[in-house]
């Protein structure tokens, strides 16, 4: 089922000849997503450079019952950019439209195109000494339309927030080409529903953001950064809330790692190395950052971390000296993805319950994965101040890799139950996609998924917005 010749004309003439890819070997890269889970098939990758070349695209496509698949940095945890594999779905590309639009300063505000990079923004954002806080493993390659369609995490949620929080306006081209032009970069603006909010997370089944009105904030003129040896995640959470409280909340990163990923990073990552002289069972990389008023604060937070010493919360601690050891620290949290990877196959889970509960779940989840995936490590690492954590599992020391990744299903479901039963949710920050869309129907509530189908049928009553996606 592939797109007549005279449409793909019509198609490479909106965009003009340096606006398409449709040589094999240029496709190629847009056709495998980011795990390697899954290909698709395309004729062509449009590249935009413009709001107006987008809502031709649209409007045509709309008109010729053509699938778009919106993609950024191709960074998605759940394929949620790869098109379909009977090649009737065409790839659209943010990438050349990077323009920052305006800086403001005062306001605090940025407004983006959908296809910059997560770190020129924020490289934007600094040049007028101010903070765009969203960050994460990825931030060289994915994309702000990327970020927002997925309505990203990372590890500065804790402080500010998702991608949600992050922004004030969109703007966006609807299925048919019409534009939704909602770049007010207010605070304030209490008109009725929040249509921003309906984008935000769909994944690019409602439309295609073209560029965001994005908050600033003040950059911390110091930050404390530190790699602490903890008992249990009991004690991490008690050393969370009394972080917290100490520092009225100016903690960013509070991230949870056992000692298994340390090792995996030992063994797999070059450069690193133990920042601690002992193994201590879990780990937490911290970092609590300050302005220049609060010059002082740092002596009193290091005397803060000898009281959670001693009430045994921490067992052993290094802060930071110098930005090297700071960047060594957080090597050692950002590459675990990588050293796991490098380990074999891994069964993943991206889970969130309360951070209250979180330390239960622990022990409860790794007594069920225990049972159905003998010798298996359990690598369960992330955002513990939000809750979530990569519940992830590596195969047994020397086993069989196939083996191991044929008891994925039956070990998602285990988990993603039990996660159901804590009230929590089985997708905290990588999506739905095409990979967990069973998993939706699943656990999502009913009422939910309803009104989710009707504001799709609204949107995008020919189903041509990224098909097969989400629902
Ligand atoms: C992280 O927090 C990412 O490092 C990746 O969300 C999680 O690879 C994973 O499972
Ligand atoms: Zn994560």
């Amino acid at each position: 089922m592939s797109i007549d010749a005279a449409t793909l004309d019509r198609l490479r003439a909106i965009v003009g000849p340096h606006g398409y890819l449709d040589r094999p070997s240029d496709v190629e890269p847009f056709l495998v997503d980011h795990r390697k889970l899954y290909h698709g098939a395309t004729t062509i990758v449009l590249r935009p450079d413009s709001t107006e070349q987008v809502a031709a695209i649209m409007k045509l496509c709309n008109e010729a019952r053509i699938g778009v698949v919106p993609v950024g940095g191709n960074t998605s945890y759940c394929g949620g950019a790869t098109p379909s594999g009977d090649g009737s779905q065409i790839v659209l590309s943010l990438a050349r439209m990077r323009r920052i639009r305006t800086l403001d300063p005062a306001n605090y505000t940025m407004i983006a195109e959908a296809g910059c990079v997560l770190a020129e923004i924020q490289a934007a954002a600094a040049s007028v000494d101010r903070l765009f806080p969203m960050s994460l493993g990825s931030e060289g390659s994915c994309q702000l339309g990327g970020n927002l369609s997925t309505n990203a995490g990372g590890t500065a949620v804790l402080r500010y927030g998702m991608m949600r929080d992050l922004v004030l306006g969109l703007e966006v081209v609807l299925p048919d080409g019409r534009v939704l032009d909602g770049l007010k970069p207010l605070r304030k603006d209490n008109t009725g529903y929040d249509l921003r909010d309906l984008f935000i997370g769909a994944e690019g089944t409602l439309g295609i953001i073209t560029a965001a009105a994005c908050k600033l904030f003040s950059r911390p003129a110091w930050a404390l950064t530190a790699f602490v040896g903890v008992p249990d995640p009991h004690a991490a959470v008690t050393l969370l809330s009394r972080l917290r409280a100490f520092t009225s909340d100016a903690v960013t990163t509070f991230e949870l790692v056992p000692r298994v990923a340390l090792d995996l990073i030992l063994q797999h990552i070059p450069a690193t190395s133990d920042p601690l002289d002992r193994s201590h069972p879990w780990y937490v990389l911290l970092e609590i950052g300050m302005g220049r008023g609060a010059a002082a604060a740092r002596e009193s937070i290091e005397a803060e971390l000898a009281v959670a010493l001693e009430a045994g919360e921490i067992t052993d601690a290094a802060l930071a000296a110098s930005e090297a050891q700071r960047e060594m620290f957080w090597r050692l949290r950002e590459t675990i993805p990588e050293a796991q990877s490098r380990e074999g196959a891994s069964i993943k889970h991206d889970i969130s319950v309360t951070t209250s509960e979180l330390p239960r779940f622990i022990v409860e989840g790794a007594a069920l994965v225990a049972r159905l995936a003998p010798g298996a490590r359990l690598v369960s690492y992330g955002h513990l101040g939000d809750g979530n954590l990569h519940f992830n599992l590596s195969p047994p020391r020397g086993g069989n890799n196939e083996e191991f990744a044929r008891l994925a299903p039956q070990v998602n479901r285990a988990v993603h139950d039990l996660v159901a039963r804590y009230g929590g949710s089985f997708s905290a920050e990588h999506g739905i996609g095409q990979l967990k869309r069973g998993e939706l129907l699943r656990y999502k509530n009913p009422v939910a998924i309803e009104l989710m189908r009707s504001i799709k049928q609204a949107v995008d009553p020919n189903g041509i917005m990224n098909p097969g996606k989400v629902l």
